[in-house]
């Protein structure tokens, strides 16, 4: 009799949870161990929102337990386990002892930092691409290879070819890639839209509250009330409901803003795609068959599948292209620390106090209130972008490096210096007052230029823009901009720059603003 051969161990992390995870599909349910934990390192690297941990935490015990039913060993280690190592790392040396086993299988985790702490382990360790995405690393390098800049717009088109998503032969059905100018409509308070099915706690989710409550209850965030989906059936209940009420007015209005919605017409669908408990391509072939089906117009199935097919395998390609330091990026040498307002600290700002309280209360905000209220504050602000991107990975659920990084340090913060945007997403008041019911409720006043209530987005903006002339004025997409900024007044332009540096004086003192 041959002797048996030893047992590998197969990492699933938290974010990997589903039976389709290249590691798993690499495995052997008859020999090899699936090592799972809930451990200190990976929910304190930076002080996730509770709802984010306990939403983990409760999807992956559901998942081991699927796991199990489906015939694989898994050693499942929960957060108060008297041997947890506490890290990742920790527990694969662990288990590697105790099963006498040499080989690590895993799927490739989504931040630089895990991949060198396994690549860094005693051990044999395979890290296996993650097959989830419709593009791997190697296809996004050979695409990016050779080009001037990477535009999101040239990597969709190639992106819709390769899949067939919206396309009729070679020519994009309808004949426009892009229904972009079609949208952007704000919100109006009066139109009915469905909730979201929200989902009550059973005994398990209990139990991970009371851990969470317990572990994490210091981090910023409300913990209750907790109404996520933790397994798929919830997951693809929530893909149901978007699809058949929520896609079909998705394109227009993915832009408004709402003081009584934070959701309106978003699938509320990222922390379940990105922590596996549905898959991006049936979230696509869901929207393509609704449109198929005449069900759902073409400017809000494109609009849709862009954010997806576009957006989000563009922005994995650029965080695994650029390498480890890109969080730490900073062309515009922005040093100011986050102001405490980030934290629930009182603002006049009605736009931000909202986009804050949401987050704290939900651990989500939808795009244009991360990017056009939060983001553009702080860029406006001049505040350090590392800082901006530790708190983006702290407060949303659906928070990961590789997703979080290009969004908050390049899309938002132009820290990368244009590596993800051609141009910063910068905005006066008016934009946030076209989007949004924030500006009729707020202390300032959108429509003053200059003065004592004028909207500090108005005075930051062109401090902004003048600050950083030497980089911005020669950008053929700025040179308007900077134009209708020369074209005004002198006596303007000073008393613009003067308010907006006593404002950020302020700001800096603590003073409530
Ligand atoms: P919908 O509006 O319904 O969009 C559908 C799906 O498209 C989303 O579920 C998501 O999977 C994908 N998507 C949309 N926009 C993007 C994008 N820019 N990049 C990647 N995927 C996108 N998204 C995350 O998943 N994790 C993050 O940590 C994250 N951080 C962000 C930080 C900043 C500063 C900004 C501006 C955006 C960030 N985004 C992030 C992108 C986007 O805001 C969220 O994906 C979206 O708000 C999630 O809500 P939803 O599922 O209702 O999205
Ligand atoms: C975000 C997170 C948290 C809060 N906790 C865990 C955990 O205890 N165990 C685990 O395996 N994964 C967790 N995760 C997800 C990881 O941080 C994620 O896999 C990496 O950041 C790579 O994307
Ligand atoms: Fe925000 Fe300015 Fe509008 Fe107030 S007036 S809500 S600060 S954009």
């Amino acid at each position: 009799m041959p002797e048996p051969a030893a047992p590998r161990l197969i990492l699933v992390l938290g974010d990997q949870l589903t039976p389709d995870i290249a590691a798993l599909k690499a495995g052997d349910p008859a020999r090899d161990l699936v090592v799972m934990a809930e451990v200190m390192t990976e929910a304190t690297y930076v002080r996730h929102h509770p709802k984010k941990i306990a939403f983990l935490f409760a999807a992956m015990r559901r998942h081991a337990e699927a796991l199990r039913r489906a015939g694989w060993r898994v050693a499942y280690a929960r957060l108060d386990d008297p041997d947890n190592a506490q890290s990742i790392p920790g527990e694969l040396l662990r288990h590697a002892g105790a099963e006498g086993a040499q080989t690590v299988l895993a799927t490739e985790p989504g931040e630089w930092r895990l991949i060198q702490a396994l690549q860094a382990l005693p051990l044999e360790v395979t890290i296996l691409p993650d097959d989830r995405f419709f593009c791997s690393g190697a296809e996004f390098a050979r695409w990016a290879e050779g080009r001037k800049a990477l535009r999101m717009e040239w990597f969709y088109r190639e992106m819709r070819r390769r899949t067939g998503y919206l396309m009729a032969g070679r020519e994009p059905v309808g004949g426009r890639w892009n229904y972009d100018s079609e949208n952007r409509k704000p919100a109006a308070p009066d139109l009915f839209r469905q909730a979201p099915p929200r989902f009550d706690a059973d005994a398990l989710t209990e139990e991970v509250l009371d851990l969470v409550e317990a572990r994490f209850g210091d981090h910023f965030g409300d913990l209750r009330p907790f109404t996520h989906a933790t397994d798929r059936a919830g997951a693809l209940r929530l893909l149901r409901h978007f699809i058949d009420h929520a896609l079909p007015e998705f394109g227009p209005y993915q832009d408004a803003m709402l003081s009584d919605d934070g959701v309106l017409n978003h699938s509320l669908l990222s922390p379940y795609i990105n922590a596996g408990l549905l898959s991006a391509r049936e979230v696509c072939d869901a929207a393509q068959a609704a449109f198929d089906a005449g069900r759902v117009p073409i400017q809000s199935a494109e609009g849709f599948i862009r954010q997806i097919l576009g957006w989000r395998e563009f922005v994995r390609g650029v965080y695994f292209l650029e390498g480890p330091d890109y969080p730490r990026r900073n062309v515009l040498r922005h040093d100011r620390a986050l102001p405490p307002l980030y934290w629930g600290a009182p603002t006049r700002m009605n736009c931000l106090a909202h986009a804050v309280r949401q987050t704290q209360q939900t651990a989500h905000a939808h795009h244009i209130q991360r990017l056009m209220v939060t983001g553009n504050f702080a860029l406006l602000a001049g505040v350090d972008p590392h800082q901006v991107h530790e708190w983006y990975l702290e407060v949303y659920d659906d928070a990961y490096e590789w997703v979080e990084a290009p969004n908050t340090v390049g899309m938002s913060q132009f820290a990368d210096g244009g590596v993800v945007g051609s141009k910063p997403y910068v905005s006066s008041g008016a934009y946030i007052d076209r989007m949004s019911d924030y500006c009729g409720a707020c202390h300032y006043r959108v429509k003053d230029r200059s003065g004592p209530r004028a909207c500090p987005f108005n005075l930051l903006y062109w401090a902004f823009l003048d600050r950083h002339r030497d980089r911005f004025a020669a950008n053929p997409r700025m040179a308007q901009i900077y134009r209708n900024w020369d074209r005004m007044e002198a006596g303007h332009r000073t008393t613009v720059l003067a308010e907006a540096g006593a404002f950020l004086a302020r700001l800096d003192a603590g003073e409530p603003v």
